[in-house]
C-alpha cells in the first residue's frame, strides 16, 4: 500500500478549519487535523508546499518512521506549525491503519480503559448573574465539571468571556488586525475569589470547577490566586503563569495546593521535562492537533503516568472535530485519563464534518467506527472559503502589551 495523493481542506463552518486528506493506492482516506488558530495558512504552506510532495509513494502503515522521517528529516524542529502540520499526517495514517485493520483508533492503542470519558465545558458572564446562567445552562447540557471565565470589573473584554454568555474558545474576528482588549491583573487577582465564592454558594462545594489564568500571571501572582482559591477546592487553575520557563511552577507550587494544569501552548515533550519530572504540574494540557499527533502525545502521557500526572486534552471550538476524535480515541486507550475539554462545535461544523463520537451525559466517547471515525464533506466545506482571522492582542492600561 503507498499513498498516492495528498489534500489540503481549508475551510470556515463557523470559524477556519485546515484538514489534510491522505489517500492510499487501494483509495482508503486518512483525515488529520492542523488547524493553528489564527496563523492557519502558514501550516497548510508546510503542508502542501513542503511535506506533500514527501509523502507520495510513502507506505502509510509506517507511522512511526514517517514521523521521525518529518520531525528529524526537517533539520529545524518543533514550533507551533511544524508540529501542527505533522499531527495532520500521523492523526490521517492512524485513521487509514485503523480502516485497514476494521478497528476503531483505540483499539490499536491498547483497546478501552474505560467505558466514557468525563468532559468539562465552558460557562462565562461579563457578570456573576450571567456567569450563574452559563453555569446552569452548561449543567442543563448535562455537564459534569465546567470552567469558570468571567469579566473583571473595570475591564473592556476579558478572555473566555463572550456576548452570548456561554463560554466557547474565541471565535477570531474578521478584522484587519487583532481586536485588542484591556487588562488589569490587580483587579483580577482582587476579584476572582469572591466569584468563586459566589459560585460554590450557588451550586454547592462538589461540582468540579476548573478555571483558565490564561498565561497572565507572574509566578508570585499565580501562587497568589493559587491560594486565595484553595477554600474553593478547583479541579485545576490552568495556565497560571507562562510555563516556557518551567522553573517558574516550583514557587507556584510551594505555596499552594490548588491542582495545576498547563501544556496547550506546547508542541513537544521537551517544553514539559521538568514540570512532569519535577511533578510541578497535575494534569497536561496539549492536544493531538498542536503535539504532533496521537503518536508523540501517547508517549507524553506515558511519561506523565511516571509522576502520577494525568491527561486533560485542549478541547475548544479550535480543534476541529478530526482533532477532537483522535483525541477521544487516546483519552479511551490511556490509564491516566484525567478529563476532556469539549466546548462542542457550530452545527455548520457538524455538516462539513461527520463524527461517530457522542456527548452524553456530560461524558464523551469515540464511538465504534474503524479509524478516527470522521467523514468530510468537500464539496461543502468548499462552500465555507477561509477568511483571515486573527486571536485578540492584551494590552495593559498603559499599552504595554500582555499574553492574552
Ligand atoms: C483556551 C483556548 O480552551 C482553553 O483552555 O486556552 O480556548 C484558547 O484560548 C484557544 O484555543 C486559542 O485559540
Ligand atoms: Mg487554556
Amino acid at each position: 500500500m503507498k499513498i498516492v495523493d495528498v489534500k489540503v481542506v481549508v475551510t470556515r463552518p463557523g470559524r477556519n478549519f485546515v484538514t489534510l486528506k491522505l489517500t492510499t493506492d487501494d483509495g482508503l482516506t486518512g483525515l488529520g487535523d492542523a488547524t493553528l488558530n489564527g496563523r492557519e495558512l502558514a501550516v497548510v504552506s508546510y503542508l502542501r508546499d513542503h511535506i506533500a510532495p514527501l509523502l507520495i509513494g510513502l507506505d502509510p502503515h509506517r507511522i512511526e518512521d514517517t514521523w521521525q522521517y518529518l520531525y528529524r528529516g526537517a533539520y529545524w524542529r518543533r514550533g507551533p506549525v511544524t508540529m501542527a502540520a505533522i499531527a495532520a499526517v500521523d492523526v490521517a495514517l492512524w485513521d487509514i491503519k485503523g480502516k485497514v485493520a476494521g478497528l476503531p483508533l483505540y483499539q490499536l492503542l491498547g483497546g478501552a480503559s474505560r467505558d466514557r470519558l468525563l468532559a468539562y465545558g465552558h460557562a462565562s458572564g461579563q457578570d456573576t448573574p450571567e456567569l450563574l446562567d452559563s453555569v446552569r445552562a452548561r449543567l442543563a447540557e448535562g455537564y459534569r465539571a465546567i470552567r469558570i471565565q468571567t469579566g473583571v470589573p473595570g475591564l473592556k473584554a476579558v478572555y473566555g468571556v463572550h456576548t452570548k454568555g456561554a463560554g466557547s474558545a474565541p471565535v477570531p474576528h474578521q478584522q484587519a488586525r487583532p481586536r485588542v482588549e484591556d487588562w488589569d491583573t490587580r483587579s483580577y487577582l482582587s476579584h476572582m475569589p469572591g466569584v468563586f465564592e459566589t459560585v460554590r454558594h450557588e451550586f454547592g462545594p462538589e461540582l468540579p470547577l476548573l478555571h483558565d489564568a490564561h498565561h497572565r500571571l507572574t509566578p508570585l501572582q499565580a501562587a497568589q490566586l493559587g491560594k486565595d482559591l484553595e477554600p474553593y477546592r478547583l479541579f485545576w487553575l490552568e495556565d497560571c503563569t507562562p510555563a516556557e520557563n518551567q522553573d517558574a511552577l516550583r514557587l507556584v507550587r510551594q505555596h499552594t495546593t490548588t491542582p495545576l494544569a498547563i501544556g496547550e501552548v506546547f508542541n513537544t515533550i521537551h517544553d514539559y521535562q521538568t514540570l512532569l519530572t519535577d511533578q510541578l504540574i497535575d494534569y497536561v494540557r496539549s492536544a493531538v492537533t498542536h503535539f504532533g499527533g496521537v503518536t508523540p502525545l501517547r508517549k507524553l502521557f506515558d511519561l506523565a503516568a511516571v509522576h502520577q500526572i494525568k491527561s486533560a486534552v485542549h478541547g475548544p471550538e479550535d480543534i476541529s472535530p478530526v482533532g477532537m476524535a483522535a483525541a477521544l480515541h487516546l483519552d479511551l486507550a490511556i490509564h491516566n485519563f484525567g478529563i476532556q475539554e469539549y466546548s462542542g462545535h457550530s452545527p455548520l461544523a457538524g455538516e462539513v464534518f461527520q463524527h461517530a463520537y457522542t456527548f452524553t451525559d456530560g461524558h464523551l466517547h469515540p464511538g465504534e467506527a474503524p479509524g478516527i471515525g470522521v467523514d468530510m464533506d468537500e464539496s461543502l466545506a468548499e462552500t465555507y472559503p477561509y477568511e483571515r482571522a486573527y486571536l485578540p492582542v492584551n494590552r495593559l492600561h498603559d499599552g504595554t502589551v500582555h499574553d492574552w
